[in-house]
């Protein structure tokens, strides 16, 4: 193995180990591969990883050939983050989508109406952030790529059923993520799994919660399941507490909007950039522009922690709503 590969190179061959489904083997050794410096010394690993990409390519025009074509699974990320709905058939995954975005997929009181997924996007404020309906959990039928889209999330809402067997459907869809390396992020401190484990933020979305009555069981359910993973009760068909799980799933991205202002204009508070939390006026600059991480001398912000106008430093933690002016 030669020493000198960049640190993509393993986090690419780490997603390669865990991708579940043919497409997504072949898009991390093509990523492995982009990674790797061209020289001798590298030589029979980018042959042996073009031997591998050829044998998947060639699995995958068979399947093809047999009759399968491009997964369905294959969704663009698309807004400030992907927060991924499953769950087990009937608990309201579908209408929840069809309530929060404009994408329309079917709801029936017949299980397992939906058959693929369905991406919608949900809009907070000025923000959008894409909502994915999925077909049903089932230990035994769940497709491979099913769990490589919840990889490829930012957020997991599982969703149950106030109204039939909530605490099963939690149990069990848990359970499932486990058999599948996927665990909430929420867990991580404390996890001794001895696997490879890919940690995702968890939220509980405790649909069906119509009235009053219902209250008492949603209470009844959050004391049995005694869990630190955040509970979010709802009901769709009352349209309760919708602002709640907005809210819930945009403090849970972790992300932050910046407005960006240029030096003696002001600034464009309609079309925010999205950071993480944490990130700094390094990583704004980089996103405004590749050339500007380089370039940048200074910068001035008005938001939080400082004081209007502020002139700031390259390591500078900015926060949600900052408005900030890039000087070069
Ligand atoms: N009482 C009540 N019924 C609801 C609520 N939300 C959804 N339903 C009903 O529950 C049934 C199933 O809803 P879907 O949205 O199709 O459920 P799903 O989880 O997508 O189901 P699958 O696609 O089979 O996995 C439909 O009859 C909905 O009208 C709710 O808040 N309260
Ligand atoms: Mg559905």
């Amino acid at each position: 193995m030669p020493t000198n590969l960049p640190p993509e190179y393993f986090r690419a061959e780490q997603a390669f180990r865990e991708a579940e489904s043919t497409s997504a083997k072949v898009t991390a050794l093509e990523e492995m591969m982009s990674t790797i410096p061209k020289h001798k010394g590298t030589d029979k690993l980018r042959a042996e990883l073009r031997r591998k990409i050829s044998k998947l390519k060639e699995e995958q025009q068979k399947k093809k050939g047999a009759g399968k074509h491009e997964s369905e699974y294959h969704i663009e990320k698309e807004g400030a983050g992907r927060a991924v709905l499953i769950g087990f058939e009937n608990v309201g995954k579908s209408s929840i989508v069809d309530a929060l975005t404009h994408a329309a997929p079917k709801i029936s009181e017949a299980p397992f109406t939906t058959w693929q997924p369905i991406p919608g996007m949900m809009e907070i404020e000025d923000v959008q952030i894409q909502l994915i309906d999925t077909p049903p959990l089932s230990k035994e039928h769940s497709q491979p790529e099913l769990f490589d889209l919840i990889r490829s999330s930012d957020l997991v809402l599982i969703v149950v059923d106030l109204q039939t067997i909530p605490f099963q459907q939690l149990e069990d869809s848990l359970a499932l993520l486990n058999e599948h390396k996927i665990s909430p992020k929420q867990w991580k401190e404390k996890s001794i799994d001895e696997r490879r484990i890919e940690f995702i933020p968890v939220l509980i979305v405790v649909n069906k919660d119509d009235d009053d009555k219902f209250d008492e069981d949603f209470e009844v359910f959050k004391a049995l399941t005694d869990t630190e993973l955040p509970l979010v009760p709802i009901s769709v068909t009352k349209k309760r507490n919708f602002d709640n799980l907005k809210n819930r799933i945009f403090e849970s991205l972790e992300v932050i909007r910046i407005y960006s202002k240029p030096p003696g204009k002001e600034p464009d508070l309609t079309k925010p950039f999205i950071l993480k939390k944490g990130n700094t006026i390094e990583d704004l600059a980089g996103k405004v522009h590749h050339d500007f991480i380089h370039n940048l001398k200074t910068a001035r912000v008005w938001g939080k922690n400082v004081f209007d106008g502020q002139m700031v430093g390259k390591d500078h933690i900015l926060y949600d709503k900052d408005i900030v002016e890039l000087h070069l």
